[in-house]
């Protein structure tokens, strides 16, 4: 059982997987080692490889870890969303995205928790000062940064990460969120969620994190998972727009 931080309460760290066998127990422990007071989720989607029952077999020896153990491979916004509410029902007050493919180091964590005190949400950015990428090759370099700046400009938003996966999202903020309209699977869902907490007006912070090129395992990224972001992000961008106008419209002729 989770024991709660000062000024953020109890915390649950939800780490999805997809065929993680070769990563799962060692995200696991090293989050237990830097983050003790914490809960983890392994949110698995009947991963081929057996990461479920790594994760069960941790789970049976240790009371921070659970598993919830999901049908098929449904995407990452799917086990995402479906971890917010095991946590909202077990009344924790805040939850961390994390990959379990090292991506995200746990290290980072007691830094992004501190940073909670003050924030609703907390995105771990790798496009910050004092941020650090870790052999990336140069496509995905530019995949990210055009990205992100294709997502700031057509959303507006003050996010230097907006595609970034390594968060804590207070459970009230996620409540007031409107997350029943979610609708992306891949990057997209962490834009998504973005462009939610910035339209909820709450408190967005970012701080640098270490950003490291997966070691083991295998990548899920692919053309399809890019090619939504970019209709999603398009599409919002359009509809918020049309919404500014429309206000500024408003404003003018009451
Ligand atoms: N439960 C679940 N987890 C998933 C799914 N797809 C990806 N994941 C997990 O989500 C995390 C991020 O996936 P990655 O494959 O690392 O994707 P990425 O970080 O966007 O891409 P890389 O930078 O190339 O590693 C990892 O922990 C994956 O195991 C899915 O469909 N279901
Ligand atoms: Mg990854």
């Amino acid at each position: 059982m989770s024991v709660p931080i000062d000024g953020v309460g109890r915390v649950l760290v939800v780490i999805p997987t997809y065929n993680e066998a070769d990563n799962v127990t060692d995200i696991v422990r090293r989050v237990r080692a830097v983050a003790p007071a914490v809960d983890i989720l392994v949110a698995d989607d009947n991963s081929p490889d057996g990461t479920g029952a790594l994760a069960d077999a941790m789970a049976a020896t240790d009371g921070h870890v659970h598993v919830l153990h999901r049908p098929g491979k449904n995407g990452l916004g799917a086990a995402y969303l479906a971890g917010f509410a095991w946590a909202r029902e077990r009344g924790y007050d805040a939850v961390v995205e994390m990959d379990a493919d090292g991506s995200h180091a746990p290290e980072d964590l007691p830094t992004l928790l501190a940073a909670a005190r003050d924030a609703d949400v907390v995105i771990g950015s790798r496009w910050t000062g004092g941020a650090k990428v870790v052999n990336w090759p140069l496509r995905r370099l530019l995949l990210s940064r055009c990205g992100n700046l294709y997502a700031r400009l057509a959303l507006g938003m003050p996010v230097t990460d907006a595609t970034g996966g390594y968060r804590v999202y207070r459970t009230a903020a996620l409540r007031a969120m409107a997350l029943e309209s979610v609708c992306s699977q891949g990057y997209a869902f962490q834009v998504e969620l973005s462009r939610l907490a910035h339209r909820a007006g709450v408190r967005i912070v970012e701080v640098p994190i270490t950003f490291a090129e997966r070691e083991r395992g295998a990548s899920k990224m692919s053309p399809l998972i890019v090619a939504e972001a970019l209709w999603r992000i398009t599409t919002w961008g359009l509809r918020d727009r049309g919404v500014r106008r429309g206000r500024a419209g408003h404003d003018r002729w009451p």
